[in-house]
């Protein structure tokens, strides 16, 4: 299999070119935004920090970070660079805490996404003669329009057909011939039930790859998406605050990471706790800097994404550093009776357990003083018209090895298929009534 690029000179070239490019656009990004955005320039002066003592690429580490709050606290535009009429986008998210937080885009920086969107395709295999069903939602969060313009730039055919209505996704998908599928990963299991209900055998559809994010999904959820829909489910990841989708994709060859299109977005990984920059490979917060950006560009922001950096060469032949699978968010972790819990892990667990769907949701409540972890999942069709017997066994394997790989002890609750809610954009994992 020959592998395709779409910026084929920037996607391979060597490590002293690129830093060469990400330095001189640090430079210019840092320039330009001491001079036009206020709560920026407020921060550098209050570390004493001159655009000109960023003089090689070591020296991002002496720039302030930025976190949500700042986007909050300067609601809805204050820190975009360019006038309104600029502006020929906005995107925001919904905001499950607090203010949503709001994101713009000039006509170039859609230009900008369009192109890294497209080379995300390409790296997952996608070429100008598929049919590309874009699952992810239209509207203000950035997966639908973002991975649609990508799709477009590429001269592939886009199929907008958003979330929901699973029914007429799967009737679009056999009519039109769909090649590639777009959506988050726990919308393509359901697409994989519904499909299931409808006896459409996924064989019979075109399908090829999957180009699935927007929320931490395993390993083993991954091969349960393989083997449902009949395709090669690849990762993409991207967030709103640095561009929307594809600012990193898996390539077919890569055996661990996402290529991180860093001649726009720079990366780091800090640790979380003291914001000190790690070394290369180790585990901790992923934080990014936009090289490129007009509107809203944003230096050294904290994703809360936990992740890490490789910048060994990988076989597909680019030369951009991969960034490990996302495990979990700094602020997704459970703390259970003093143990760390990330809901992927609870994950990992189940999807490893014969009999169970990879359906489920965590509830923490406090009881006393005691926080107690619920773990309901769906299991699989026919199970619970077994006996009581193999029910509990089921319920008492789950306990053992989330036990085993966790050190908490949880309560199981087994529920009968497609009982927990279903999602058609991010799934609901979590009910932390602790918070509430
Ligand atoms: O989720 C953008 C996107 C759309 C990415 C479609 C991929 C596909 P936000 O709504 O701003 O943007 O959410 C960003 O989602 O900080 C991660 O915590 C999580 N996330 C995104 N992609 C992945 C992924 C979009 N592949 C937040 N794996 C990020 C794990 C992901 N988490």
């Amino acid at each position: 299999m020959s592998v395709q690029y779409w910026e084929e000179e920037m996607e391979t070239l060597p490590r002293v070119g690129l830093e060469s490019i990400q330095l001189r656009r640090l430079q210019h990004l840092v320039a330009r935004v001491y001079r036009t955005v206020e709560p920026y320039r407020r921060k550098m002066e209050a570390v004493g920090l001159k655009p000109e003592d960023i003089k090689t690429l070591a020296d991002l580490a002496k720039l302030p970070f930025t976190v949500k709050d700042d986007l909050r606290d300067n609601y809805p535009f204050g820190l975009f660079t360019v006038p309104l009429e600029q502006v020929v986008r906005v995107h925001a998210s919904s905001g499950t805490t607090g203010k949503p937080t709001v994101v713009g885009y000039t006509a170039k920086d859609i230009e900008t996404w369009s192109n890294v969107m497209a080379r995300a395709l390409v790296c997952a295999g996608a070429s100008k003669g598929d049919m590309i069903h874009n699952a992810y939602g239209y509207g203000l969060f950035t997966g639908g329009l973002g991975a649609h313009y990508g799709i477009e730039r590429l001269g592939a055919t886009a199929i907008p057909v958003s979330g929901g209505n699973s029914k007429r996704q799967i009737n679009i998908m056999r009519d039109f011939g769909s090649t590639v599928l777009l959506s988050t990963p726990s919308y393509a299991l359901n697409l994989a039930d519904a499909m299931d209900a409808m006896q459409v055998d996924p064989k019979s559809l075109s399908l090829r790859v999957g180009i699935f994010g927007a929320e931490p999904w395993s390993e083993n959820m991954r091969e349960e998406v393989e083997r449902k829909l009949n395709l090669k489910a690849t990762d993409i990841y991207g967030l709103s605050e640095v561009m929307g989708p594809g600012v990193a994709q898996e390539c077919l060859l890569t055996e661990r990471g996402m290529h991180i299109m860093e001649d726009h977005f720079l990366p780091e990984i800090i640790d979380p706790d003291t914001g000190e920059v790690l070394p290369p490979g180790e585990k901790g917060e992923l934080v990014f800097t936009t090289l490129t950006k007009e509107a809203f560009p944003i230096i050294r922001y904290r994703t809360k994404d936990i992740s890490r950096l490789y910048y060994e060469p990988c076989a597909c032949g680019r030369t951009l550093v991969r960034m490990e699978k996302v495990t979990g968010r700094t602020d997704d972790m459970l703390i259970i009776r003093g143990v760390n819990v990330f809901p992927s892990q609870v994950e990992h667990v189940l999807m490893g357990i014969e009999g169970v769907e990879p359906h489920y949701l965590i509830v923490v409540e406090r009881e006393g003083n005691l926080d107690t972890m619920q773990v309901q999942v769906e299991v699989s069709e026919g199970i619970f018209s077994d006996e009581i017997r193999v029910l509990e066994n089921l319920s008492k394997q789950i306990q053992k090895e989330i036990k085993d790989l966790l050190g908490v002890t949880c309560r199981v609750k087994l529920v009968e298929p497609r009982t927990i809610q279903r999602s058609e954009g991010k799934a609901q994992r979590v009910i932390d009534k602790r918070k509430i």
